[in-house]
């Protein structure tokens, strides 16, 4: 229940990155602050976050998307009613990071993103050699694959917990609730309704 007898505010936010990244690793340790055993994600996960915005309580449902290349043509199933976007990069894979790139350019180009804020999460910071933010954000050419819109790159662990409260703090702070801006409300259901439709689940 929301405060005052009103409803909870909700948004979406969509977790995006190559498989291996370490999306539903870092879905689950925010969701049950626990290390779980993770296979690769056919279809997607979702997972509901509380956060706090203007000093109130809100829900941010997360969609973890499977990041093989098989699912990355559903992604834009989507982004309607995105609120945000988290991007996860797994830092110490360097031969993978022009990938990650691409996937990240040609993600924000679709309309139904337009301006929504980013938050990059340079996972795996924990590995020795990881790239650090400043790197990341050279090599992905972030102010210029993010202009238009605010963005933020957080360092983070998401084995050992380290920057992802952070990270998600960051993105309830620069997100637009529905209700800002006009924005249908979330719904899980009609969601799952059409990726079954569309034979994803
Ligand atoms: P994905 O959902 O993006 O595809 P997963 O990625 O969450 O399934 O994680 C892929 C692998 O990366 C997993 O290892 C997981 O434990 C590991 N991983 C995720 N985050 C981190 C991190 O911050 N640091 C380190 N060192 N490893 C991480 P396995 O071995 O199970 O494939
Ligand atoms: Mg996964």
């Amino acid at each position: 229940m929301g405060q005052r007898g009103t409803k909870q505010q909700e948004a979406r936010v969509l977790l995006l990155g190559l498989d291996n990244a370490g999306k539903s690793t870092l879905l689950y340790k925010l969701k049950y602050n626990a290390c779980v055993n993770t296979v690769p994600t056919i279809g997607f996960n979702v997972e509901m976050i509380e956060a706090r915005k203007n000093r109130r309580n809100i829900s941010l449902t997360v969609w973890d998307v499977g990041g093989q290349g098989k699912m990355r043509q559903y992604w834009k199933s989507f982004h309607q009613d995105t609120a945000a976007v988290v991007f996860v990069v797994d830092s110490s894979d360097t031969q993978r990071l022009d990938e990650a790139h691409r996937e990240l350019e040609n993600t924000l180009k679709s309309d139904l993103l337009k301006g929504r804020p980013v938050v990059v999460l340079a996972n795996k910071q924990d590995v020795s050699g990881a790239l650090t933010v400043t790197d990341i954000t050279e090599r992905f050419n972030l102010r210029k694959v993010c202009s238009g819109r605010d963005w933020f790159v957080q360092p983070c662990s998401a084995s050992t917990g380290f920057g992802v409260e952070e990270g998600f703090r960051r993105v309830a702070h620069m997100l637009k609730l529905p209700s800002d801006s006009g924005m249908m409300k979330d719904n899980i259901r009609d969601t799952v309704y059409y990726l079954r439709s569309k034979s994803v689940t």
